[in-house]
């Protein structure tokens, strides 16, 4: 995480010289269970030590909110009863949020809010999660006495995406960032919402992200058609079966599926073929993490990753070509992280391999695209939380 002194300067020096409260929220990685959350199935995230960190402070005004981008060197002040809101789209998410968190009940004012970040943009680490759970509990702490409970965050961060930045996310990522702790992997079920937190310390094994740098942006993405896809196969299983309730690709079993695959087209059924099969998977998962088999966990990376890649069809030459690296180098598991269209590919490797495979991917790649993918060894870190 990032130095405090480092957004308190800033923070300084673009406003009146005065001191706020600092919040910090991490992004995130998912081990597996992509595209599942808002299919109410299962995902396995875990916050990383690298996040957003936020000053923030009461202004005085009745609305009027100064807004610094540290990394960006750009400043944008706008007026949360503007009902357009800022252009732009960093400045998006604190007016969202702002506006979401008002819903909840927080009676937000003008506030001043100088904010920088060490996790990676659009490298598929949500980013944009972090900065959304970290404006709302610095909100529900400078205004709202922390009435607002955990959940709530997480909900009004998904719907900042859905309202505000056009994306329409599931709940993972936002979870991902309040409710991460150092050190463990949770078990999120998406339609209950119960969660588990799963420690995680593979022995001789460590978790690394290749960045491919090719930039992953949800908005404007195939992200929301693939959504879309989904609820479409939903409509046609209920429409078969009217004394059942399908709310989500959860409730629908293969033979349902199959039913209606002529109906709903090629391209339709593989997504939710895809999904389906995604959900065993998370609980293959779980079994093979209780009883330690670390090979078992990476052989259903592979399989994610070609469903992913096959027939959810989130990936990119890019990401293909660093999947294929691993398998080259013998490691465990490899697969694209997060929503895809760019970003990283997760890689579960053997200690053993692992200079030998951070090595060959570099060279491969760089002979190949023409610069080296970006390393980031993993380290499951603490949730949202007020620094000082
Ligand atoms: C993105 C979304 F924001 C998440 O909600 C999730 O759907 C993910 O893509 C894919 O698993 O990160």
């Amino acid at each position: 995480m990032m130095e405090i002194e480092f957004v308190r300067s800033r923070f300084i020096k673009h406003f009146d010289g005065k001191t706020g409260n600092v919040y910090a929220s991490p992004g995130r990685i998912n081990l597996i269970g992509e595209h599942t959350d808002y299919n109410g199935g299962f995902v396995f995230p875990g916050a990383v030590d690298k996040g957003i960190m936020a000053e923030i402070r009461a202004n005085g005004t009745e609305d009027t909110v100064m807004a610094y981008a540290i990394d960006l060197k750009d400043r944008v002040d706008f007026k949360l009863s503007d009902p357009n809101g800022p252009r732009a789209s960093w400045a998006r998410y604190i007016y969202g949020i702002a506006l979401e968190m008002t819903k909840l009940g927080v009676p937000v004012k003008g506030f001043n809010i100088a904010f920088a970040g060490d996790v990676p943009l659009g490298a598929g680490m949500s980013s944009s999660a972090a900065m959304e759970s970290c404006i709302a509990f610095g909100l529900n702490d400078i205004f709202g006495d922390n009435q607002v409970s955990q959940w709530d965050m997480v909900l009004a961060g998904q719907a900042t995406e859905h309202n505000y930045c056009g994306v329409n996310c599931g709940i993972m990522d936002q979870f991902a960032s309040v409710f991460g702790k150092a050190g463990c992997l949770m078990r999120l079920d998406c339609r209950s919402r119960e969660f588990q937190y799963f420690p995680f310390k593979p022995d001789g094994y460590r978790l690394v992200l290749l960045d491919s740098v090719v930039k992953h942006q949800l908005a404007g993405s195939p992200y929301n058609d693939r959504r879309n896809s989904c609820e479409n196969v939903v409509k046609h299983i209920q429409a078969k079966h009217p004394d059942c309730k399908f709310e989500t690709l959860r409730d629908c079993t293969w033979e349902q599926l199959d039913e209606v695959r002529s109906e709903v087209g090629e391209e339709d059924y593989k997504r939710a073929k895809f999904v389906l099969g995604e959900k065993d998977r998370v609980l293959a998962v779980c079994d093979a993490l209780n009883d330690g088999d670390y090979e078992k966990v990476g052989e259903m990376m592979y399989q994610t990753h070609e469903g992913l890649s096959k027939d959810y069809e989130v990936s990119c030459e890019e990401l293909d070509f660093l999947n294929q690296i691993a398998k080259d180098n013998g490691v465990t598991g490899s697969r694209i992280m997060g929503g895809g269209f760019g970003g990283c590919t997760i890689n579960l490797v053997r200690n053993d391999l692992y200079k030998q495979f951070i090595a060959d991917a570099k060279k491969r790649f760089n002979e190949k695209y023409g610069h080296e993918p970006k390393v980031y060894d993993v380290v499951i870190g603490d949730g949202s939380r007020k620094v000082c």
